[in-house]
Protein backbone atom coordinates (compact mmCIF):
# COMPACT_ATOMS: atom_id res chain seq x y z
CA UNK A 1 0.00 0.00 0.00
CA UNK A 2 1.86 3.50 -0.95
CA UNK A 3 1.40 6.41 0.90
CA UNK A 4 -0.19 8.94 -0.76
CA UNK A 5 2.26 12.38 -0.50
CA UNK A 6 2.44 15.62 -2.54
CA UNK A 7 3.97 15.17 -5.89
CA UNK A 8 7.32 17.09 -4.85
CA UNK A 9 7.87 14.21 -2.00
CA UNK A 10 7.86 11.63 -4.83
CA UNK A 11 9.51 13.87 -7.39
CA UNK A 12 13.65 13.64 -8.27
CA UNK A 13 14.60 16.91 -9.20
CA UNK A 14 17.33 18.10 -11.77
CA UNK A 15 19.05 21.19 -11.32
CA UNK A 16 20.17 22.83 -14.46
CA UNK A 17 22.45 25.42 -14.96
CA UNK A 18 21.39 26.95 -18.34
CA UNK A 19 23.58 28.56 -19.73
CA UNK A 20 26.07 25.73 -19.28
CA UNK A 21 23.67 22.94 -19.96
CA UNK A 22 23.34 22.88 -24.10
CA UNK A 23 24.21 26.03 -26.76
CA UNK A 24 22.03 25.36 -30.04
CA UNK A 25 22.09 28.66 -31.78
CA UNK A 26 26.31 28.12 -31.80
CA UNK A 27 27.06 31.48 -29.51
CA UNK A 28 28.70 29.22 -27.06
CA UNK A 29 26.03 30.05 -24.51
CA UNK A 30 23.67 27.27 -23.34
CA UNK A 31 19.67 27.79 -24.45
CA UNK A 32 16.12 27.00 -23.65
CA UNK A 33 15.98 24.99 -27.17
CA UNK A 34 19.11 22.81 -25.47
CA UNK A 35 17.31 22.03 -22.50
CA UNK A 36 14.02 20.84 -25.16
CA UNK A 37 16.94 19.07 -26.86
CA UNK A 38 18.04 17.08 -23.87
CA UNK A 39 14.48 16.47 -22.25
CA UNK A 40 14.42 12.57 -23.51
CA UNK A 41 18.01 12.40 -21.63
CA UNK A 42 16.31 14.10 -18.43
CA UNK A 43 13.42 11.93 -18.25
CA UNK A 44 15.69 8.87 -19.06
CA UNK A 45 17.52 9.82 -15.96
CA UNK A 46 14.22 9.24 -13.61
CA UNK A 47 14.21 12.85 -12.87
CA UNK A 48 10.18 13.65 -12.46
CA UNK A 49 11.21 17.64 -12.36
CA UNK A 50 14.09 20.56 -13.65
CA UNK A 51 14.67 23.79 -11.48
CA UNK A 52 16.61 25.73 -13.69
CA UNK A 53 18.85 28.80 -12.78
CA UNK A 54 17.68 32.30 -13.48
CA UNK A 55 16.92 32.79 -17.70
CA UNK A 56 15.13 36.31 -16.97
CA UNK A 57 16.91 39.27 -18.67
CA UNK A 58 19.55 39.94 -16.89
CA UNK A 59 23.13 42.05 -17.48
CA UNK A 60 24.92 38.53 -16.03
CA UNK A 61 26.90 40.53 -13.14
CA UNK A 62 26.22 37.27 -10.99
CA UNK A 63 25.47 35.03 -14.36
CA UNK A 64 21.72 35.98 -13.99
CA UNK A 65 21.07 36.54 -9.94
CA UNK A 66 20.68 40.14 -11.20
CA UNK A 67 17.46 40.78 -13.02
CA UNK A 68 16.02 43.83 -14.77
CA UNK A 69 13.02 42.09 -15.83
CA UNK A 70 11.68 38.90 -14.16
CA UNK A 71 8.52 38.84 -17.36
CA UNK A 72 11.34 38.60 -19.83
CA UNK A 73 13.00 35.88 -20.78
CA UNK A 74 16.68 36.87 -21.68
CA UNK A 75 17.82 36.98 -25.67
CA UNK A 76 20.79 34.86 -24.69
CA UNK A 77 17.98 31.87 -23.53
CA UNK A 78 15.80 32.35 -25.70
CA UNK A 79 12.00 33.91 -25.14
CA UNK A 80 8.82 33.76 -23.87
CA UNK A 81 7.70 31.00 -26.60
CA UNK A 82 10.70 28.83 -26.19
CA UNK A 83 9.85 28.63 -22.27
CA UNK A 84 6.08 27.88 -23.40
CA UNK A 85 7.09 25.20 -25.40
CA UNK A 86 10.02 23.72 -22.59
CA UNK A 87 7.12 23.91 -19.93
CA UNK A 88 4.52 21.56 -22.98
CA UNK A 89 7.39 19.60 -24.07
CA UNK A 90 8.56 18.52 -20.32
CA UNK A 91 4.76 17.81 -19.55
CA UNK A 92 4.40 15.70 -22.06
CA UNK A 93 7.63 13.52 -20.53
CA UNK A 94 6.23 14.10 -17.40
CA UNK A 95 8.42 16.75 -16.14
CA UNK A 96 7.22 19.72 -14.17
CA UNK A 97 9.39 22.79 -14.38
CA UNK A 98 10.75 24.52 -11.49
CA UNK A 99 11.63 28.25 -11.71
CA UNK A 100 14.53 30.33 -10.15
CA UNK A 101 12.75 33.58 -8.52
CA UNK A 102 15.44 35.79 -7.04
CA UNK A 103 13.67 38.03 -5.31
CA UNK A 104 15.79 39.61 -2.42
CA UNK A 105 17.40 41.92 -5.05
CA UNK A 106 16.78 43.01 -8.62
CA UNK A 107 19.66 43.87 -11.19
CA UNK A 108 20.51 47.95 -11.03
CA UNK A 109 19.84 47.92 -14.63
CA UNK A 110 15.69 47.00 -13.40
CA UNK A 111 13.34 49.38 -14.31
CA UNK A 112 12.01 50.31 -10.80
CA UNK A 113 15.92 50.94 -9.23
CA UNK A 114 16.53 53.58 -12.17
CA UNK A 115 13.09 55.16 -11.25
CA UNK A 116 13.94 54.94 -7.40
CA UNK A 117 17.43 56.65 -7.89
CA UNK A 118 15.73 59.55 -10.46
CA UNK A 119 12.47 59.82 -8.20
CA UNK A 120 13.16 59.80 -4.16
CA UNK A 121 9.92 60.86 -3.79
CA UNK A 122 8.38 58.86 -6.84
CA UNK A 123 6.11 55.52 -6.51
CA UNK A 124 9.09 53.73 -6.80
CA UNK A 125 11.52 55.80 -4.18
CA UNK A 126 10.90 53.36 -1.51
CA UNK A 127 11.55 50.13 -3.39
CA UNK A 128 14.81 49.78 -2.66
CA UNK A 129 16.71 50.08 0.98
CA UNK A 130 17.98 53.86 0.81
CA UNK A 131 20.21 55.68 3.77
CA UNK A 132 21.60 58.67 4.29
CA UNK A 133 25.17 58.48 5.23
CA UNK A 134 26.39 57.83 9.51
CA UNK A 135 26.25 61.17 11.28
CA UNK A 136 29.92 61.19 10.93
CA UNK A 137 29.70 60.46 7.20
CA UNK A 138 30.28 57.13 5.51
CA UNK A 139 28.11 54.22 4.78
CA UNK A 140 24.39 53.86 7.07
CA UNK A 141 26.19 50.46 9.30
CA UNK A 142 29.26 48.11 9.07
CA UNK A 143 27.50 45.56 7.17
CA UNK A 144 29.34 43.43 4.35
CA UNK A 145 28.26 41.90 1.66
CA UNK A 146 28.55 38.12 0.87
CA UNK A 147 30.77 38.86 -2.14
CA UNK A 148 33.76 40.66 0.12
CA UNK A 149 32.72 43.95 -0.44
CA UNK A 150 30.82 46.64 1.78
CA UNK A 151 27.04 46.45 1.72
CA UNK A 152 26.22 50.12 0.82
CA UNK A 153 26.89 52.06 -1.92
CA UNK A 154 26.57 55.38 -2.27
CA UNK A 155 24.24 57.24 -5.06
CA UNK A 156 25.85 60.09 -5.76
CA UNK A 157 22.92 61.25 -8.53
CA UNK A 158 20.59 60.06 -5.17
CA UNK A 159 22.50 61.32 -2.75
CA UNK A 160 22.28 58.67 -0.42
CA UNK A 161 23.50 55.53 0.05
CA UNK A 162 21.47 51.92 -0.55
CA UNK A 163 22.33 48.45 0.42
CA UNK A 164 22.68 45.33 -1.56
CA UNK A 165 23.89 42.30 0.45
CA UNK A 166 25.64 40.87 -2.56
CA UNK A 167 27.04 42.67 -6.01
CA UNK A 168 26.50 46.55 -5.86
CA UNK A 169 24.81 45.50 -9.20
CA UNK A 170 21.91 43.76 -6.58
CA UNK A 171 20.38 46.32 -4.75
CA UNK A 172 17.84 44.43 -1.99
CA UNK A 173 14.55 45.03 -2.67
CA UNK A 174 12.49 46.69 0.28
CA UNK A 175 10.63 44.09 1.55
CA UNK A 176 8.78 46.25 3.90
CA UNK A 177 7.44 48.17 1.31
CA UNK A 178 3.51 46.25 0.92
CA UNK A 179 3.58 47.52 -2.93
CA UNK A 180 6.94 45.29 -3.62
CA UNK A 181 5.51 42.18 -2.07
CA UNK A 182 2.30 42.74 -4.13
CA UNK A 183 4.40 42.99 -7.39
CA UNK A 184 6.82 40.18 -6.39
CA UNK A 185 3.47 37.77 -5.66
CA UNK A 186 2.16 38.97 -9.50
CA UNK A 187 5.51 38.19 -10.90
CA UNK A 188 4.96 34.60 -9.17
CA UNK A 189 1.40 34.44 -10.68
CA UNK A 190 2.95 35.71 -14.20
CA UNK A 191 4.56 32.16 -14.44
CA UNK A 192 2.29 30.10 -12.66
CA UNK A 193 -0.40 30.97 -15.55
CA UNK A 194 2.21 29.62 -17.47
CA UNK A 195 2.47 26.25 -16.34
CA UNK A 196 5.62 26.17 -14.31
CA UNK A 197 4.77 24.31 -10.66
CA UNK A 198 6.69 25.95 -8.47
CA UNK A 199 10.01 27.75 -7.55
CA UNK A 200 13.33 27.78 -6.20
CA UNK A 201 13.45 31.02 -3.93
CA UNK A 202 17.20 32.44 -3.89
CA UNK A 203 18.31 33.83 -0.68
CA UNK A 204 14.75 33.99 0.94
CA UNK A 205 15.66 34.14 4.51
CA UNK A 206 17.45 37.15 3.97
CA UNK A 207 14.62 39.48 3.10
CA UNK A 208 13.69 40.68 5.92
CA UNK A 209 16.13 43.09 7.54
CA UNK A 210 15.90 44.02 11.20
CA UNK A 211 14.19 47.44 12.01
CA UNK A 212 16.78 50.55 12.54
CA UNK A 213 19.53 48.09 10.14
CA UNK A 214 22.15 48.41 13.16
CA UNK A 215 25.14 47.69 12.76
CA UNK A 216 26.16 43.73 13.69
CA UNK A 217 28.56 44.15 16.79
CA UNK A 218 30.74 40.74 16.97
CA UNK A 219 30.21 40.19 13.21
CA UNK A 220 26.83 38.25 13.51
CA UNK A 221 24.14 38.34 10.70
CA UNK A 222 21.56 36.28 12.23
CA UNK A 223 18.46 38.33 13.11
CA UNK A 224 20.39 41.39 11.44
CA UNK A 225 19.80 39.92 8.29
CA UNK A 226 19.94 36.38 8.13
CA UNK A 227 16.54 34.73 9.32
CA UNK A 228 15.06 38.40 10.47
CA UNK A 229 12.46 39.20 11.96
CA UNK A 230 9.41 39.20 9.44
CA UNK A 231 10.69 36.13 7.15
CA UNK A 232 7.98 34.13 8.04
CA UNK A 233 5.05 36.93 7.71
CA UNK A 234 6.63 37.89 4.56
CA UNK A 235 6.70 34.34 3.12
CA UNK A 236 2.99 33.59 4.53
CA UNK A 237 1.40 36.49 3.12
CA UNK A 238 3.25 35.45 -0.52
CA UNK A 239 1.91 32.57 -0.62
CA UNK A 240 -1.85 33.18 0.36
CA UNK A 241 -1.64 35.28 -2.72
CA UNK A 242 -0.62 32.52 -5.31
CA UNK A 243 -2.91 31.06 -7.87
CA UNK A 244 -3.00 27.10 -7.60
CA UNK A 245 -0.83 27.47 -4.20
CA UNK A 246 -2.19 24.27 -2.58
CA UNK A 247 -0.52 22.50 -6.28
CA UNK A 248 2.88 24.10 -6.09
CA UNK A 249 6.40 23.54 -4.29
CA UNK A 250 8.42 26.53 -3.00
CA UNK A 251 11.81 25.35 -2.55
CA UNK A 252 13.76 28.71 -0.48
CA UNK A 253 17.64 28.89 -0.33
CA UNK A 254 18.14 29.44 2.82
CA UNK A 255 22.10 30.22 3.86
CA UNK A 256 22.92 29.97 7.60
CA UNK A 257 19.64 28.44 8.57
CA UNK A 258 19.02 26.92 12.14
CA UNK A 259 16.98 23.37 12.44
CA UNK A 260 14.61 25.23 13.95
CA UNK A 261 14.15 27.64 11.91
CA UNK A 262 13.93 25.25 8.83
CA UNK A 263 11.27 23.51 10.81
CA UNK A 264 9.55 26.66 11.18
CA UNK A 265 9.60 28.22 7.42
CA UNK A 266 8.96 24.79 5.90
CA UNK A 267 6.04 23.39 9.10
CA UNK A 268 2.44 22.68 6.85
CA UNK A 269 0.91 24.64 9.34
CA UNK A 270 2.51 27.47 8.53
CA UNK A 271 1.57 27.52 5.26
CA UNK A 272 4.92 29.60 4.22
CA UNK A 273 7.48 27.26 2.44
CA UNK A 274 7.67 23.38 1.83
CA UNK A 275 11.59 22.31 1.61
CA UNK A 276 14.77 24.30 2.19
CA UNK A 277 17.68 24.26 0.98
CA UNK A 278 20.58 23.89 3.89
CA UNK A 279 24.05 24.54 4.09
CA UNK A 280 25.82 23.33 6.93
CA UNK A 281 26.89 19.75 4.96
CA UNK A 282 28.91 22.53 2.17
CA UNK A 283 30.76 24.62 4.87
CA UNK A 284 31.94 21.72 6.88
CA UNK A 285 35.58 22.29 4.46
CA UNK A 286 35.33 25.93 5.58
CA UNK A 287 38.15 27.26 8.04
CA UNK A 288 37.85 29.47 10.70
CA UNK A 289 37.72 32.63 8.05
CA UNK A 290 34.41 30.65 6.09
CA UNK A 291 34.40 30.05 2.35
CA UNK A 292 37.92 31.42 1.31
CA UNK A 293 39.38 29.73 4.28
CA UNK A 294 39.11 26.25 3.76
CA UNK A 295 40.22 23.28 5.66
CA UNK A 296 40.23 18.93 4.89
CA UNK A 297 36.67 17.49 5.19
CA UNK A 298 35.98 14.29 7.70
CA UNK A 299 33.82 12.12 6.52
CA UNK A 300 32.60 11.20 10.02
CA UNK A 301 31.63 15.66 10.38
CA UNK A 302 29.70 14.80 6.75
CA UNK A 303 28.09 11.71 8.13
CA UNK A 304 26.84 13.89 11.98
CA UNK A 305 25.72 16.78 9.86
CA UNK A 306 23.68 14.96 7.54
CA UNK A 307 22.16 12.42 10.58
CA UNK A 308 21.89 15.44 12.65
CA UNK A 309 19.45 17.37 9.67
CA UNK A 310 17.81 14.62 9.12
CA UNK A 311 16.25 14.24 12.54
CA UNK A 312 15.73 17.73 12.40
CA UNK A 313 13.08 17.57 9.65
CA UNK A 314 11.62 14.41 10.79
CA UNK A 315 8.24 14.46 10.22
CA UNK A 316 6.02 16.48 9.63
CA UNK A 317 8.29 18.63 7.58
CA UNK A 318 10.48 17.01 4.75
CA UNK A 319 14.27 17.60 3.88
CA UNK A 320 15.77 17.97 0.11
CA UNK A 321 19.06 16.27 -0.45
CA UNK A 322 21.39 17.76 -2.45
CA UNK A 323 25.38 17.55 -2.63
CA UNK A 324 26.45 20.55 -5.04
CA UNK A 325 25.12 23.16 -7.40
CA UNK A 326 26.30 26.05 -9.62
CA UNK A 327 27.55 27.65 -5.70
CA UNK A 328 29.78 25.02 -4.82
CA UNK A 329 33.10 22.86 -6.01
CA UNK A 330 31.91 19.54 -7.67
CA UNK A 331 30.95 16.83 -5.35
CA UNK A 332 33.12 14.16 -6.60
CA UNK A 333 36.24 16.48 -5.85
CA UNK A 334 35.20 18.11 -2.86
CA UNK A 335 33.70 14.92 -0.58
CA UNK A 336 35.08 11.71 -3.38
CA UNK A 337 38.15 10.81 -5.38
CA UNK A 338 38.07 12.43 -8.89
CA UNK A 339 41.30 9.88 -9.13
CA UNK A 340 41.13 6.37 -8.82
CA UNK A 341 37.69 5.87 -7.82
CA UNK A 342 35.49 8.45 -9.34
CA UNK A 343 33.29 6.17 -10.39
CA UNK A 344 32.90 4.53 -6.65
CA UNK A 345 33.15 7.55 -4.94
CA UNK A 346 30.85 9.18 -7.14
CA UNK A 347 28.11 6.64 -6.97
CA UNK A 348 28.66 5.96 -3.41
CA UNK A 349 27.86 9.31 -2.19
CA UNK A 350 24.57 9.46 -4.37
CA UNK A 351 23.81 6.29 -2.71
CA UNK A 352 24.28 7.36 0.80
CA UNK A 353 22.31 10.91 0.17
CA UNK A 354 19.82 10.52 -2.39
CA UNK A 355 18.27 7.30 -0.84
CA UNK A 356 17.85 9.21 2.91
CA UNK A 357 14.33 10.71 3.88
CA UNK A 358 13.23 13.62 1.38
CA UNK A 359 13.39 14.87 -2.27
CA UNK A 360 16.71 14.14 -4.21
CA UNK A 361 18.32 17.04 -6.10
CA UNK A 362 20.67 16.08 -8.86
CA UNK A 363 22.68 18.79 -9.97
CA UNK A 364 23.63 18.79 -13.86
CA UNK A 365 27.01 16.78 -14.35
CA UNK A 366 26.96 14.78 -11.62
CA UNK A 367 25.55 11.80 -12.45
CA UNK A 368 28.84 11.79 -15.10
CA UNK A 369 31.01 12.41 -12.74
CA UNK A 370 31.98 15.57 -13.71
CA UNK A 371 34.93 17.03 -11.40
CA UNK A 372 36.80 20.75 -10.68
CA UNK A 373 38.07 22.61 -13.38
CA UNK A 374 42.03 22.40 -13.20
CA UNK A 375 42.03 26.40 -12.48
CA UNK A 376 45.85 27.81 -12.29
CA UNK A 377 45.54 31.64 -12.63
CA UNK A 378 42.92 33.72 -11.11
CA UNK A 379 42.37 35.44 -14.44
CA UNK A 380 40.55 31.72 -15.56
CA UNK A 381 37.90 32.87 -12.48
CA UNK A 382 34.57 34.08 -14.04
CA UNK A 383 32.84 33.96 -10.71
CA UNK A 384 31.91 37.68 -9.21
CA UNK A 385 31.95 36.02 -5.94
CA UNK A 386 35.45 34.33 -6.55
CA UNK A 387 36.87 37.08 -7.82
CA UNK A 388 35.59 39.75 -5.11
CA UNK A 389 37.32 37.01 -2.46
CA UNK A 390 40.27 36.92 -4.05
CA UNK A 391 40.80 40.89 -4.86
CA UNK A 392 39.87 41.31 -0.73
CA UNK A 393 42.05 38.82 0.15
CA UNK A 394 45.27 40.92 -1.56
CA UNK A 395 43.67 43.82 0.44
CA UNK A 396 44.05 41.64 3.36
CA UNK A 397 48.09 41.37 2.55
CA UNK A 398 48.18 38.00 1.12
CA UNK A 399 50.54 37.80 -2.06
CA UNK A 400 48.49 36.82 -4.99
CA UNK A 401 49.66 33.61 -5.65
CA UNK A 402 48.44 32.98 -1.70
CA UNK A 403 45.34 34.15 -2.29
CA UNK A 404 44.84 31.91 -5.15
CA UNK A 405 45.11 29.33 -3.12
CA UNK A 406 42.58 30.55 -0.85
CA UNK A 407 40.28 30.65 -3.67
CA UNK A 408 40.86 28.11 -6.00
CA UNK A 409 39.46 24.82 -4.21
CA UNK A 410 36.16 26.61 -3.69
CA UNK A 411 36.14 28.87 -6.94
CA UNK A 412 32.70 28.64 -7.79
CA UNK A 413 33.45 28.45 -11.98
CA UNK A 414 34.21 24.62 -10.97
CA UNK A 415 30.47 23.75 -10.63
CA UNK A 416 29.29 25.94 -14.09
CA UNK A 417 31.39 24.52 -16.91
CA UNK A 418 30.17 23.65 -19.61
CA UNK A 419 27.81 20.22 -19.88
CA UNK A 420 30.42 16.84 -21.40
CA UNK A 421 27.68 15.80 -23.73
CA UNK A 422 30.75 14.10 -25.53
CA UNK A 423 34.39 13.56 -26.05
CA UNK A 424 34.43 15.76 -28.95
CA UNK A 425 36.37 19.32 -28.52
CA UNK A 426 33.34 21.61 -26.81
CA UNK A 427 32.19 18.45 -25.27
CA UNK A 428 28.91 18.66 -27.35
CA UNK A 429 28.00 21.83 -25.19
CA UNK A 430 28.45 23.70 -27.98
CA UNK A 431 30.20 23.44 -31.46
CA UNK A 432 33.07 23.10 -32.24
CA UNK A 433 35.46 26.10 -33.51
CA UNK A 434 32.90 28.09 -31.04
CA UNK A 435 34.25 29.08 -27.82
CA UNK A 436 32.08 28.54 -25.59
CA UNK A 437 31.79 31.11 -22.68
CA UNK A 438 33.29 29.17 -20.11
CA UNK A 439 36.13 26.52 -21.53
CA UNK A 440 35.18 22.66 -21.03
CA UNK A 441 36.74 20.42 -18.61
CA UNK A 442 39.64 18.91 -20.34
CA UNK A 443 38.49 15.55 -18.74
CA UNK A 444 35.20 15.57 -21.07
CA UNK A 445 37.04 13.03 -22.93
CA UNK A 446 37.10 10.02 -20.41
CA UNK A 447 33.74 11.88 -18.34
CA UNK A 448 31.10 12.52 -20.73
CA UNK A 449 27.48 11.23 -21.40
CA UNK A 450 28.10 9.52 -24.96
CA UNK A 451 30.57 7.14 -23.01
CA UNK A 452 28.44 6.30 -20.30
CA UNK A 453 24.70 5.93 -21.63
CA UNK A 454 24.84 2.23 -22.31
CA UNK A 455 23.89 0.28 -19.24
CA UNK A 456 23.58 -3.73 -19.94
CA UNK A 457 24.48 -5.10 -16.34
CA UNK A 458 28.52 -5.60 -16.69
CA UNK A 459 28.89 -9.32 -17.22
CA UNK A 460 31.12 -9.67 -13.88
CA UNK A 461 28.45 -8.72 -11.74
CA UNK A 462 25.51 -10.25 -10.16
CA UNK A 463 23.98 -6.60 -9.14
CA UNK A 464 20.71 -5.16 -10.81
CA UNK A 465 21.80 -2.15 -13.18
CA UNK A 466 25.53 -1.84 -12.65
CA UNK A 467 27.72 -1.19 -15.42
CA UNK A 468 31.26 -0.07 -14.60
CA UNK A 469 32.65 2.80 -15.26
CA UNK A 470 28.83 4.16 -15.55
CA UNK A 471 28.09 6.75 -13.29
CA UNK A 472 24.75 7.53 -15.39
CA UNK A 473 23.80 4.03 -15.36
CA UNK A 474 24.12 3.72 -11.12
CA UNK A 475 22.38 7.08 -11.16
CA UNK A 476 19.17 5.37 -13.34
CA UNK A 477 19.39 2.57 -11.77
CA UNK A 478 19.08 4.54 -8.07
CA UNK A 479 16.40 6.35 -9.38
CA UNK A 480 14.61 3.68 -10.58
CA UNK A 481 15.32 1.57 -7.30
CA UNK A 482 13.90 4.63 -5.53
CA UNK A 483 10.69 4.44 -7.61
CA UNK A 484 10.17 1.30 -7.00
CA UNK A 485 10.69 1.18 -2.87
CA UNK A 486 7.93 2.79 -1.12
CA UNK A 487 10.15 2.75 2.02
CA UNK A 488 13.02 5.21 -0.17
CA UNK A 489 9.98 7.91 -0.98
CA UNK A 490 7.89 8.07 2.20
CA UNK A 491 9.49 5.52 5.22
CA UNK A 492 11.28 6.62 8.02
CA UNK A 493 15.25 6.91 8.32
CA UNK A 494 16.98 5.49 11.33
CA UNK A 495 20.63 5.74 11.74
CA UNK A 496 22.48 2.57 11.86
CA UNK A 497 25.91 1.72 13.47
CA UNK A 498 27.30 5.38 13.95
CA UNK A 499 29.84 4.91 15.25
CA UNK A 500 32.07 8.09 16.07
CA UNK A 501 34.70 8.17 13.36
CA UNK A 502 33.96 5.50 11.50
CA UNK A 503 33.69 6.34 7.93
CA UNK A 504 30.91 4.07 6.87
CA UNK A 505 27.45 5.25 6.84
CA UNK A 506 24.65 3.58 7.09
CA UNK A 507 21.21 3.97 7.50
CA UNK A 508 17.58 1.74 7.67
CA UNK A 509 14.23 3.05 5.74
CA UNK A 510 11.70 1.45 7.29
CA UNK A 511 8.65 1.44 5.53
CA UNK A 512 5.63 3.15 7.53
CA UNK A 513 2.93 1.01 7.02
CA UNK A 514 4.61 -2.80 6.56
CA UNK A 515 7.59 -4.17 8.63
CA UNK A 516 9.80 -3.66 5.91
CA UNK A 517 13.19 -2.45 5.84
CA UNK A 518 16.06 -1.58 3.65
CA UNK A 519 19.26 -1.17 4.60
CA UNK A 520 21.51 1.38 3.06
CA UNK A 521 25.29 1.21 3.48
CA UNK A 522 28.24 3.33 2.56
CA UNK A 523 32.22 3.18 2.77
CA UNK A 524 32.95 7.12 2.53
CA UNK A 525 36.76 6.12 2.49
CA UNK A 526 39.01 5.09 0.37
CA UNK A 527 40.27 2.41 3.03
CA UNK A 528 38.51 -1.40 3.56
CA UNK A 529 35.81 -0.72 6.35
CA UNK A 530 34.41 -3.94 8.23
CA UNK A 531 31.03 -2.92 9.29
CA UNK A 532 29.77 -5.11 10.95
CA UNK A 533 31.62 -7.64 10.76
CA UNK A 534 29.40 -9.48 8.53
CA UNK A 535 26.29 -7.76 6.86
CA UNK A 536 22.87 -9.21 7.92
CA UNK A 537 21.09 -11.52 5.59
CA UNK A 538 19.23 -9.81 2.80
CA UNK A 539 18.27 -9.71 -0.51
CA UNK A 540 20.91 -7.23 -2.62
CA UNK A 541 18.95 -4.72 -4.36
CA UNK A 542 21.95 -2.40 -6.24
CA UNK A 543 26.15 -2.39 -5.22
CA UNK A 544 28.14 0.03 -7.00
CA UNK A 545 30.89 -2.70 -7.00
CA UNK A 546 30.84 -6.69 -9.04
CA UNK A 547 29.25 -8.39 -6.15
CA UNK A 548 30.30 -12.17 -7.09
CA UNK A 549 28.40 -14.79 -4.65
CA UNK A 550 28.21 -12.96 -0.91
CA UNK A 551 32.33 -13.87 -0.19
CA UNK A 552 32.74 -9.43 -0.44
CA UNK A 553 30.00 -8.93 2.33
CA UNK A 554 31.78 -11.35 4.90
CA UNK A 555 35.01 -9.15 4.84
CA UNK A 556 33.43 -6.02 5.10
CA UNK A 557 33.21 -3.61 2.47
CA UNK A 558 36.07 -2.29 -0.17
CA UNK A 559 36.93 1.37 -0.57
CA UNK A 560 33.82 3.34 -1.56
CA UNK A 561 31.61 0.61 -1.88
CA UNK A 562 27.83 1.28 -1.49
CA UNK A 563 24.90 -0.96 -1.40
CA UNK A 564 21.47 -1.49 -0.59
CA UNK A 565 19.88 -4.72 1.44
CA UNK A 566 15.91 -5.85 1.70
CA UNK A 567 16.50 -7.48 4.79
CA UNK A 568 14.89 -10.57 5.95
CA UNK A 569 12.01 -10.35 7.80
O1 LIG B 1 27.30 29.67 -0.92
C1 LIG B 1 27.40 30.88 -0.74
C2 LIG B 1 27.68 31.46 0.60
O2 LIG B 1 29.09 31.57 0.66
C3 LIG B 1 27.38 31.82 -1.85
O3 LIG B 1 28.12 31.23 -2.93
C4 LIG B 1 26.00 32.13 -2.43
O4 LIG B 1 26.04 33.48 -2.78
C5 LIG B 1 24.83 31.99 -1.49
O5 LIG B 1 24.67 30.64 -1.27
C6 LIG B 1 23.56 32.57 -2.12
O6 LIG B 1 23.41 32.01 -3.41
C7 LIG B 1 22.34 32.51 -4.23
O7 LIG B 1 22.29 33.94 -4.25
C8 LIG B 1 23.39 34.64 -4.84
C9 LIG B 1 23.85 34.04 -6.18
O8 LIG B 1 25.15 34.56 -6.49
C10 LIG B 1 23.96 32.53 -6.08
O9 LIG B 1 24.34 31.97 -7.34
C11 LIG B 1 22.60 31.99 -5.64
O10 LIG B 1 22.59 30.56 -5.63
C12 LIG B 1 22.91 36.07 -5.05
O11 LIG B 1 21.72 36.03 -5.82
CA1 LIG C 1 23.01 29.57 -27.23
Amino acid sequence: MSITQPWWKEAVIYHIYPRSFQDTNRDGFGDLQGIIKRLDYIRDLGVTAIWMGPVFSSPQVDNGYDISNYREIDPRFGGLEDMEELIREADARGIRVLLDLVFNHSSDQHRWFQASVKEPEGPYGDYYIWRDPAPGGGPPNNWRSFFSVPAWSWSEERGQYYLHLFAPQQPDLNWENPRVREELAEIANFWLRRGVSGFRMDVINVISKKQGLPSSVAGEREGLYIDGPRVLPYLQEFRSRLERREEIVLVGETPGISPETARRYTDPKNKALDMVLIFDHVTLDHGPGGRWDPKPLEPAELKRVVTDWQGALAPPAWPSIYLSNHDQPRVVSRYGDAGRYRFESATALATAFYLQRGTPIVYQGDEIGMANYPLEEISQVVDIETGNAYRWLVEEGLSPHQAFERVAAGARDHGRTPMQWSAAENGGFTEEGISPWFPVNPDHRDWNVENQETCEPHASTTTPGVNHRSILCYFRALFALRRREEQLRSGSFEVAGLEEGSAVFAFYRKSTSTREALLVVANLSDSPQRWPPILPPGELLLSNRAIVGEAVLETGLEPWHALVLRLAQ
